[in-house]
């Protein structure tokens, strides 16, 4: 997930959507096409259970190695004021070793690229839904979706069993956010939220709140599994894994679903598609409900903004959507609950509706996008059609 808001990036690109995330409220986010990182829900408190735990954290001889190549990869934190003001804050709520999380932000480098990326994208650019689902829905993702079904089929079967998450949506956020594994982010985590914690940049809506509670419930998950906090690759926003969790939205959502005593979600699978249907039931999703209908938009263009206003929240019920001259086929008629009318632009072409339900909106409380929810719905609804031809 991710988290959203801000510049949702395609997977791992941009954290910062949230989902998990994000400081805005939902009704009133705007979403962007372009943004596509999943997830990410963040917030803080997650880890505070872990507060009466002292032991120190064992340091791995490749976080020792990691820590000593700085020299073209930023500077090293080390013992700046504000950097040893917030160890002793995160070690004196959680009852943590001072000098181990001293020790640990220490190593942390700012990153100039990670300046650089969290920055919006350049304004202007039309949104295109086409363009956008060409990105994701397209034969290698497919195929690799395919390979993630098979090979973990019992997981995907079992989460949806228990929470009522289907397997195909599963598959669809897993590829969307990292290609099934191949894009998990190439940043050290602790590096990309130190930066966004100490040295948000300039010229963007100050985040930085955001970062140091997402920085500090990595240094909880890190305390929790007794690995080095230097040791969590993720992308420059600081998401972690198959799904692409920020820091805080593991804590809070993330499950031990294979019950080994961890939870793994960049090298365990399992751990990965039990936290993603988790996060959605934690977000409403209902088994069994459809995340959308087709649907024909009203022709009457104040028809039609006034079921646009509401954005992705479902507000009315098929009779209002039919009072406003909205087509909807008998399925949907017969829907009950409510529905939002999602306009999914197409550039300079028409744009594309749906008829959203609330299953459409726990989507999009995993990446702040329509865009982003329709291809994860759509991808996942192509490798489910390959992997029924093949059985
Ligand atoms: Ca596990």
């Amino acid at each position: 997930m991710s988290l959203a808001t801000l510049a949702p990036a395609p997977a791992l690109a941009q954290g910062v959507t949230q989902g998990p995330t994000a400081a805005k409220s939902p009704a009133t986010a705007r979403f962007k096409a372009q943004a596509a990182s999943p997830q990410k829900a963040g917030s803080k408190s997650a880890g505070a259970k872990t507060s009466a735990r002292k032991k120190a954290v064992k340091a791995t001889a490749a976080t020792a190695a990691a820590a000593t190549t700085t020299a073209s990869a930023g500077t090293a934190y080390g013992r700046r004021d504000d950097v040893l003001r917030f160890a002793a804050e995160v070690a004196a709520r959680h009852g943590l070793e001072p000098a181990t999380l001293e020790r640990q932000l220490g190593e942390a480098r700012r990153l100039p690229s990670v300046q650089r990326l969290i920055m919006p994208p350049p304004a202007g650019t039309a949104k295109n839904w086409a363009a956008y689902r060409d990105r994701f829905v397209e034969p290698q993702r497919i195929q690799a979706g395919l390979a993630f079904w098979r090979a973990h089929e019992r997981w995907l079967e079992a989460a949806e069993a228990r929470w009522g998450v289907p397997a195909s949506l599963i598959v669809g956020i897993i590829g969307v956010e990292t290609f099934y594994g191949r894009h998990m982010g190439s940043f050290r985590a602790l590096d990309a939220l130190a930066t966004l914690a100490f040295d948000f940049p300039p010229g963007r809506r100050d985040r930085s709140e955001f970062f140091r509670s997402e920085l500090e419930n990595l240094l909880l998950l890190a305390y929790r599994e007794q690995v080095e906090p230097a040791s969590y690759m993720g992308s420059f926003a600081g998401a972690l894994g198959l799904p692409q969790f920020m820091p805080g939205s593991l804590n809070r959502w993330a499950v031990d679903f294979d019950e080994d005593g961890h939870i793994d979600l960049h090298r365990n699978p399992a751990d990965a598609i039990g936290s993603v249907a988790h996060y959605l039931a934690a977000f409403g999703w209902v088994r069994d409900m459809p995340t959308h209908y087709a649907v024909a938009a009203p022709v009457d263009v104040s028809d039609r903004a006034v079921l646009l206003a509401p954005d992705i929240l479902p507000s009315f019920t098929p009779a209002q959507f039919a009072q406003r001259g909205a087509e909807l086929p008998e399925p949907a008629r017969q829907h009950d609950g409510l529905l939002a009318l999602v306009e999914l632009q197409n550039g300079d072409a028409a744009p594309s509706y749906v008829a959203g339900t609330s299953n459409f909106y726990a989507v999009t409380r995993y990446n702040w996008s329509s865009y982003y929810a329709m291809a994860v719905i759509e991808l996942g609804q192509a490798v489910r059609r390959v992997y029924r031809a093949a059985q």
